[in-house]
């Protein structure tokens, strides 16, 4: 439909400005910029200059096209892409700069440092990989052109408007210029890597410059994203998940896996029901729910998720990518715990920490 509307004008308008510039002669777009201007007290003519200089990205709309279905999820495969060693090294050095912003975080959010540098990690490796395409392209693009075999087309259509909104409101909020914001395909930006909608309601300014930097403020960045969890409803010192087997003499599966990621079960009736837990999963007091993990053709992983499970899963909505998070924080922690020794596993890829990561090492 979209490519469609595109091509007519293509022939006439390519003497003008790009192609790819298809947004202000485009109703639907210019409607969205008036609605914009008019929900959020912002100058009509400069929504409307914005949207129409946003370029139409063909390469974002195959990014977004879903897998065949059928194709199978990897766990092991998925894990060995983030707990690797540069990341480990990154992450330990992450951590020992960014100790007291840390530990403050934790002390006013409630969220450990573990987490935090896991999450930090697998978005960005630590700011290094914030991405290259610019935000107001890539939300225009899937704001008017999100891919219509996607099962979920028009909701996701709708979130990627109200996403354009937001971005476009954000240079009132201590925010990053909305016309030359660069980050992933989805619009995703900074060390975080946080939509414009979080952005707006999660990010913290908490290095007291007056400004939101979640580009290159270390601070900024912590902060917002503990301060992301803590408003999901982190608890502090309950853990995120617990080993699990089964008793086959009594397990109903399907009805374990029912309610998928959601905490559902109270240890008892998990345990009725042919999970089999130890001991420290034996005393949790909150519901357990049963996470299933494919490994492509081999036999799936299973854990016991926490709410807190749950809550990372808030970040970003798949189990594979929680536990990923949670692997690569303890991964770090403990490279940290013991440096020099980790030097042994990080050099496989050639990467070392220095001696005076070494000799900097935790408490
Ligand atoms: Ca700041």
């Amino acid at each position: 439909m979209a490519t469609k509307h595109t091509k007519k004008p293509k022939a006439q308008a390519s003497r003008v400005q790009p192609a790819s510039l298809v947004y202000a002669s485009r109703p639907e777009a210019m409607a969205l910029a008036d609605d914009i201007a008019e929900r959020r007290g912002l100058d009509r003519a400069w929504v409307r200059q914005a949207i129409g200089q946003a370029r139409q990205l063909p390469q974002v709309v195959k990014l977004m096209t879903p897998a065949p279905v059928g194709t199978p999820k990897n766990w092991q495969l998925y894990r060995s892409r983030f707990i690797e060693p540069r990341r480990i090294a990154a992450g330990v050095r992450f951590w020992q700069a960014q100790r007291e912003t840390l530990a403050r975080a934790e002390a006013v959010f409630g969220v450990p440092a573990e987490i935090i540098v896991g999450i930090i990690g697998v978005e960005t490796i630590y700011g290094q990989q914030t991405g290259s395409f610019r935000v107001l392209d890539a939300l225009a693009t899937l704001a008017f052109d999100f891919p219509a075999t996607h099962p979920r087309a028009a909701e996701r259509s709708r979130f990627f408007r109200g996403e354009l909104e937001q971005l476009l409101s954000l240079k009132r909020q201590k925010g990053p210029d909305p016309l030359s914001v660069r980050g992933s395909y989805a619009g995703a930006m900074g060390m975080p890597q946080f939509m414009p909608s979080s952005w707006a309601k999660f990010a913290v300014d908490f290095d007291g410059d007056g400004r939101i930097d979640l580009f290159d403020s270390p601070a900024d960045v912590i902060g917002s994203v503990a301060n992301y969890f803590r408003t999901f409803n982190w608890q502090p010192g309950m853990p995120t998940h617990y080993s699990v087997g089964f008793d086959p003499e009594r397990l109903d599966k399907d009805a374990l896996l029912a309610p998928d990621i959601l905490p559902t079960f109270p240890v008892a009736s998990f345990t009725a029901k042919g999970a089999v837990l130890e001991a420290a999963g034996l005393r949790h007091t909150g519901p357990l729910a049963l996470v299933e993990l494919q490994n492509g053709e081999e036999a799936p992983s299973y854990v016991a998720g926490t709410e807190n499970f749950y809550v990372i899963t808030r970040y970003n909505w798949s189990s594979y990518y929680a536990l990923a998070v949670i692997e690569l924080g303890q991964a770090v922690a403990a490279a940290m715990r013991t440096p020099c020794r980790a030097n042994e596993a990080l050099a496989q890829a050639s990467v070392t920490l220095s001696n005076t990561e070494c000799s900097a090492s935790t408490q």
